[in-house]
């Protein structure tokens, strides 16, 4: 009872926030290096923030006006549990939306809260600009405390528009596949930036890592960070130097700032440089900002850049690794699965000579309906052929505990995110050797000593040649991407599909066993050619009564018919036994009164 109580009053403080966004093209030189066009939103770049409440809903109505490009928006960690139409990456969830349209993002977000981000899901294009975060603040007493909450990004930086990238990295002019090189970071969004805080004050800040390529590592000098929160996950709080996100990866840390204001310090963001193929001398790895105690005081000078500072400075961090890190609600390990994928991912080259990714020699290439539209209009969406050769599609049945395995047969670092759900990290192995990569193998029993409070997260970064393990339960039926997060490697095809539990989404379940059609006009056709305006055999009202025919007399006649069939009734019964008379006279009676009630004339 008070549960339900509580219940209400919460969807009764629940608050919907609505928004009108229209993607613009805005000028802007974040980084003080070079002028570009960014996507923005209603003229503005950065874009806004969004900051709702745990079971707020969120209405975006949000309109495509930029003339030469599609564009979507995905909100990254949502799960969208019963709205999984809602999630927003192209071709698996929806249509991407054409310059003019606007498509309206609509859903709740009853069951987490924490530090999200939202972008687009149309190729590469948050690259341009297209991202931004998105708080949903806890309604329940925290288990920490702090003073103030402050936002922070950070992310790779590039000169070049992203089709224009595109165009050159997918070519057979670049066989090996070398990924384009950032020219830049940002932090917030800028560079150089100063963070002024007061003495004596414990900051929570919440950090995203909103770039397309690279994973980065985080420190303010002379200062700890304590984890309280990864991907919106609470977590067991975790005291470090540093910390390193990848790509979509975000940690919610608490800052205590010094008592006294003698001093200013640097607050460093690096990017890990051994992610990228070739390094040019110009591009700053180390970057400075600032932590401002007193304006007046001098700011330390910026750390200088250079192959050999990058690892002298990292080798002197502690990041955790993110395997180590635990639940704050000491999650247990989830059992034995029921299904398990095992994902082998490789690069290579194919016959038009551009490099593609591959899981378990597939590369992903979109379907021509999404797929999740295909469950909505197939009878036979629980078999996965329909779903096509090439999306690279698991059928998750409900319930069930899944554990995808990612054998890292390349020498890079990817961040593998997964939708709609998060997971838990039951295995990930260190980088292993290029000439003999780590191979999960479940019997070796360094690797199957699971901890029996894993880690929970929605992006988790495979090391170089190493492997992870990952377990989810198959509670939210929906069809999720599961893809790197380096938007150059998703291109490149590094993504497969789950449609989970498609008997439970949203469809035409009775129309198939009723044999009613579900597709097309009234007159169930469809088709090109103006054959949905076709409406012959379609239903429709009886014709018209006689002239002269009116409604009182239908009424009439038909009360009339009765009586009469009632007079034969009363007539052949009691001929046949012993009848009073007088029931049957009250009964006509009765009759001829409904009849003059309705205004027909009777004698
Ligand atoms: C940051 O500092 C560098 C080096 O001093 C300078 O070239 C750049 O323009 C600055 N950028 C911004 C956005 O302040
Ligand atoms: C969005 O653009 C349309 C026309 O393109 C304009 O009418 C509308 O006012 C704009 N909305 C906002 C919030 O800027
Ligand atoms: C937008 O999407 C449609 C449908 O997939 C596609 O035909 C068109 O080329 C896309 N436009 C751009 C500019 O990418
Ligand atoms: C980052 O920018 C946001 C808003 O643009 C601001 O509120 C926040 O204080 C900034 N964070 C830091 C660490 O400066
Ligand atoms: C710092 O805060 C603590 C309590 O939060 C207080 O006891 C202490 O006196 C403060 N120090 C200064 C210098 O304000
Ligand atoms: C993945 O690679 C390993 C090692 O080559 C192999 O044993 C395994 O069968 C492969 N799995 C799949 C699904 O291809
Ligand atoms: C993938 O292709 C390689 C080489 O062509 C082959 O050896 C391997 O068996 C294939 N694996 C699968 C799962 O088809
Ligand atoms: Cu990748």
């Amino acid at each position: 009872m008070l549960a339900a109580i509580v219940l209400f009053i919460a969807a009764a403080l629940a608050q919907t926030h609505t928004f009108h966004f229209n993607a613009t093209y805005v000028h802007g030189n974040p980084d003080g290096m070079a002028t570009r066009r960014l996507i923005g939103i209603n003229g503005q770049w950065p874009i806004p923030t969004i900051k709702v409440k745990k079971n707020d809903r969120v209405i975006i109505h949000y309109t495509n006006t930029l003339e030469d490009r599609n564009t979507s928006l995905h909100f990254h960690g949502l799960f969208q549990r019963g709205s999984p139409h809602m999630d927003g990456p192209e071709m698996v969830t929806q249509c991407p939306i054409p310059p003019g349209l606007t498509f309206t993002y609509n859903f709740e977000v009853p069951d987490q809260a924490g530090t999200y981000w939202y972008h687009s899901h149309s190729g590469a294009q948050y690259a341009d600009g297209l991202r931004g975060m998105f708080i949903i603040e806890e309604d329940e007493p925290l288990s920490y405390h702090y003073d103030e909450e402050v936002l922070l990004s950070v992310s790779d930086y590039y000169h070049t528009e992203s089709p224009i990238i595109m165009k050159q990295f997918l070519t057979r002019f670049n066989p090996t596949g070398a990924e384009p090189i950032p020219q830049n970071s940002l932090f917030n969004e800028t560079k150089n930036a100063t963070w002024t805080v007061q003495p004596n004050t414990t900051y929570l800040l919440r950090i995203v890592n909103m770039g397309l390529f690279t994973s980065q590592y985080l420190f303010i000098e002379d200062h700890d960070m304590v984890i309280v929160e990864a991907d919106g996950v609470p977590i067991e709080p975790t005291t470090v130097d540093s910390i390193y996100l990848s790509v979509a990866q975000r940690y919610s840390v608490l800052i205590k700032t010094k008592e006294s204001t003698n001093k200013n310090f640097r607050f460093v963001n690096v990017i890990d440089q051994e992610m990228l193929d070739l390094l040019p001398e110009e591009l700053q790895v180390i970057s400075t900002n600032w932590v401002v105690y007193d304006e007046s005081k001098e700011l330390p000078l910026p750390l200088k850049n250079g192959k050999n500072l990058f690892d002298k400075l990292v080798a002197s961090l502690n990041p955790i690794n993110e395997f180590d890190l635990t639940t704050a609600d000491k999650v247990p390990l989830l059992p034995d699965p029921d299904y398990q994928i095992v994902l082998n991912f490789t690069m290579d080259q194919l016959g038009d000579g551009v490099t593609y990714a591959f899981f378990n020699n597939i590369t992903y290439v979109a379907p021509k309906v999404p797929t999740l539209y295909s469950v909505y209009s197939s009878p036979d969406r629980t078999d996965a052929r329909i779903y096509g050769s090439n999306t690279n599609t698991y059928m998750l049945q409900s319930d069930e505990v899944i554990e995808i395995v990612v054998n890292n047969m390349d020498p890079g670092k990817h961040p593998f995110h997964l939708h709609g759900h998060n997971f838990q990290i039951v295995a990930k192995s260190a980088e292993g050797d290029e000439e003999n990569p780590t191979i999960y193998d479940p019997t070796n029993p360094e690797w199957n000593n699971f901890p029996e409070h894993p880690m929970v997260r929605d992006t988790v970064q495979v090391e170089a040649n190493g492997f992870v393990v990952l377990r989810f339960k198959a509670d939210n039926p929906g069809v999720w991407f599961f893809h790197c997060h380096v938007d150059w490697h998703l291109e490149q095809g590094l993504a497969i599909t789950l449609v989970e539990a498609p008997e439970s989404i949203l469809h035409f379940d009775s129309c198939y066993a009723a044999g009613v059609p579900y597709v097309g006009n009234a007159a169930a056709r469809h088709g090109p050619d103006g054959r949905w305006f076709d409406l012959s055999g379609e239903n429709k009202q009886p014709a018209p009564l006689p002239e002269g025919f009116t409604l009182k007399g239908y009424f009439a006649m038909i009360v009339c018919t009765f009586v009469a069939i009632f007079g034969v009734i009363s007539i052949y019964k009691y001929g046949m036994e012993d009848v009073n008379s007088e029931d049957v006279e009250a009964t006509v009676h009765k009759l001829y009164k409904i009849l003059r009630d309705h205004g027909v004339e009777v004698n």
